[in-house]
């Protein structure tokens, strides 16, 4: 950017090196080299003196760390998809606009997702541990580590954005039906590519699923959407799968179900507390009843680089005065 000051860009973790070498040829960026998470009284800081902010999802960029931006911060640009680490009604009401990165981790989650909806009826990472643990494999059997078909099951679908889809995509090359419930249904046409069928009532989907898929981000709206008065209505042979936000499920509801039987079982990839997991569903990984995963759904490489690469796309465009092509407008919250 010749004859022009750059801009101040703090970025808040450690990014791939191709992302962070880019940042630094087109902007004054801070980078953090050893990846120390930044506690509440530094993201303060940097929003005091930065004049864009590029968090992630361990950032909590809410209203404390707002009231202390400086006239100088016009931009968080989120390393992200979800928004939910960032107070972006009050960032909004400060004249801060923010961006996150979407559609470029839409495929690694659903596939994630996929894996997840494999692993728990087919019994996937108890299995494995049999050949790698201390004991000698006793050899196969008949009746030994069987799970459940999901050929020819239902699928029900909350979420059915850029994510859900992708994820129905997959489930119907595995012979799933496809359900879903969303905010508002879908076009037609997708509808038809999918053999969708659209449940308005969650309620009713509920009851009628084998596997539950959760696909929509962590808004007010859908905190504890499934709520502990909503997974009863599942039937005890059903299972969660989690790939979007821990928040949505009522994480002590889930785990207690399982223990008593009530659930069949869950692929949990988010907690509603992380890095911190209910002690409970611990337990019940250990047992081989669930399958946890350290939100891992969009950690591939290629997923990384592509979102470095939208959080410049957004700073360069909102620095050369143009609106950002990937803007969080207070409709999406
Ligand atoms: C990201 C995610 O890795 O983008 C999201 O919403 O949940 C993740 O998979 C994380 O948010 C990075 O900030």
């Amino acid at each position: 950017m010749p004859n022009r000051k750059r801009p101040l860009v703090v970025v808040t973790r450690k990014l791939p090196d191709i992302v962070e070498t880019r940042m630094r040829e087109l902007f004054d960026a801070r980078l953090n080299l050893d990846d120390k998470p930044m506690s509440h009284a530094d993201l303060a800081e940097a929003a005091r003196v930065a004049d864009v902010l590029v968090p992630t999802i361990t950032d909590h960029i809410d209203a404390a760390v707002l009231g202390q931006s400086g006239e100088k911060l016009k931009l968080i640009a989120n390393f992200g998809n979800g928004v939910d680490n960032i107070d972006v009604a009050t960032a909004l009401q400060r004249g801060i606009t923010v961006t996150n990165t979407p559609g470029v981790l839409t495929e690694d989650t659903a596939d994630m997702t996929m894996a997840l909806i494999l692993a728990v009826p087919r019994r996937l990472a108890e299995g494995s541990t049999v050949l790698s643990g201390d004991k000698d494999w006793s050899g196969w059997t008949p009746t030994w580590m069987l799970g459940h078909r999901i050929w020819g099951k239902r699928l029900g679908i909350i979420g059915m954005g850029r994510i859900g889809q992708a994820v129905a995509r997959r489930a119907r090359a595995f012979g799933l039906q496809i359900h879903y419930h969303n905010r508002r249904r879908v076009p037609a046409e997708v509808e038809e590519e999918l053999e969708a069928t659209y449940w308005e009532s969650l309620d009713q989907m509920l009851a009628r699923m084998d596997i539950i898929s959760v696909n929509c981000p962590h808004t007010p709206a859908t905190y504890h959407l499934l709520s502990a008065r909503r997974l009863k209505l599942m039937r005890p042979d059903a299972y969660v799968v989690n790939t979007a936000r821990g928040e949505v499920i009522d994480e002590n509801a889930l785990a207690r179900m399982i223990e008593a039987g009530e659930l069949a079982g869950t692929g949990l990839d988010v907690f509603e507390n992380e890095p911190a997991v209910n002690p409970k569903l611990v337990r019940l990984a250990r047992a081989g009843k669930v399958v946890l995963l350290p939100h891992m759904g969009s950690a591939t490489m290629e997923g990384r680089i592509d979102m470095g690469e939208k959080v410049i796309i957004n700073i360069r465009t909102f620095m050369d005065g143009h609106r950002p092509p990937d803007r969080v407008l207070p409709s999406m919250l």
